[in-house]
């Protein structure tokens, strides 16, 4: 009797549940089945895409998220089809310490960008999502606005273990978010670690969002950040936060004069705004656009694109080798086998590379 309770209690318990009416026809699960609707083609999804029909868009960037090798090919046709639509947008990289108040100004600016007319798509390159499925969809609350706003697309890091992998899937995304008429695309990630540098090398802008700090503020910046940033936009500056925000404006510019001129012919710019207050939002939109005069000028904006293909091609091909060698069943029992060799003495790590890149 104890033992009966006992098992009523567990919480794995699981009823028998009923059977199902003798009415019920039992091949009505396999007609469902067959009924399920075709996958949308290659050519289904780019015309709607470029006609600006976000459940298409979607259902690509998922392709080309997928590890899935045939959706990976799919992906790859749509993108090419849709090559010729895109580059026609500003790309903007935002980066800022954990609490900075990403979110925060994403938000605002990104619904200042629509309300003056913009289309705006709002991507992040955040490799340790993984486990977090992605910072911007857990901050979903904090873009309330954007998120429901029709001009504005909001899609959370894709997921995977490699910073390469991350970056390259973020790549692709743009190309179709453009294709689909965003002519603004935000990239977001956090300033910790390398990911900033990954999102600098498909940007046009690069946004550095900081905090006024207690008189120290150059300290615990990476100083190839601030080389990176096009705009160091200092958040929180109001209540009592805006007289330290201004001395940190003050410092910034004067730190800024010290660093060698930047090929893009463009010094980078310091500006105050509170994102939880909407206020100076319409600041950054103003130094950007001042940015893109300058660089389409001379020129650097499209020459800064080219080498950014190029440098994204070397980094594919890179890549492709890498995996392709380590992933080889010969390549991985051979490596073994000089691992032990080398181990006792009978060849050196150099002979035994020539080997093995020589297989
Ligand atoms: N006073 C003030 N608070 C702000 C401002 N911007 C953001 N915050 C607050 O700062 C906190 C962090 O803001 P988030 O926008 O979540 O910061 P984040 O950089 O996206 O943080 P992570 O997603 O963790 O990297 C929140 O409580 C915001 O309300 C601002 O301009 N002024
Ligand atoms: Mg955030």
């Amino acid at each position: 009797m104890a033992k009966k309770d006992q098992t009523y209690k567990s919480a794995l318990h699981e009823k028998d549940g009923i059977e199902p009416p003798e009415t019920l026809n039992k091949n009505s699960a396999k007609s469902i089945k067959f009924k399920r609707k075709r996958q949308p083609s290659v050519d289904d999804l780019v015309t709607g895409i470029t006609s600006g029909n976000i459940t298409d868009l979607s259902r690509a960037i998922t392709l080309v998220e997928s590890t899935n090798q045939t959706h990976t090919d799919k992906a790859q046709k749509i993108i090419t089809s849709c090559l010729p639509y895109a580059n026609d947008s500003v790309r903007i990289g935002i980066t800022g310490v954990p609490g900075v108040g990403k979110s925060t100004f994403i938000e605002a600016f990104g619904s200042y960008l629509t309300n003056i007319g913009k289309k705006v798509a709002v991507l992040a390159v955040d490799p340790s999502s993984t486990l977090s499925k992605g910072s911007i969809l857990g901050d979903k609350t904090r873009m309330e606005d954007l998120v429901k706003d029709k001009n504005a697309f909001i899609r959370p890091s894709p997921s995977g273990n490699s910073l390469g992998g991350v970056a390259r899937k973020t790549r692709e995304t743009i190309i179709l978010c453009e294709a689909a008429g965003f002519d603004t695309i935000i990239i977001e990630t956090v300033g910790v670690g390398q990911s900033e540098t990954a999102v600098h090398s498909m940007v046009d802008f690069f946004l550095l969002l900081k905090l006024a700090g207690a008189g120290d503020e150059l300290q615990g910046i990476k100083r190839g950040i601030i080389e990176m940033a096009d705009a160091i936009v200092i958040n929180k500056a109001d209540g009592d936060n805006l007289k330290a925000a201004k001395s940190a404006k003050i410092e910034f510019n004067r730190a800024l004069h010290l660093y060698p001129e930047k090929a893009s012919g463009w010094s980078p710019k310091v500006s105050l705004c509170s994102a939880l207050k909407q206020e100076g939002i319409s600041d950054v939109w103003e130094l950007i656009e001042d940015y893109l005069k300058t660089t389409t000028t001379n020129h650097y904006f499209e020459q800064n694109r080219n080498s950014q293909n190029t440098f994204w091609l070397l980094q594919t091909i890179e890549e492709r080798l890498k995996s392709n060698f380590y992933n080889s069943a010969m390549i991985k029992d051979e490596l073994q086998k000089q691992v032990e060799l080398i181990e006792t003495g009978k060849t050196t790590p150099f002979a035994a590379a020539e080997y093995l890149l020589s297989l």
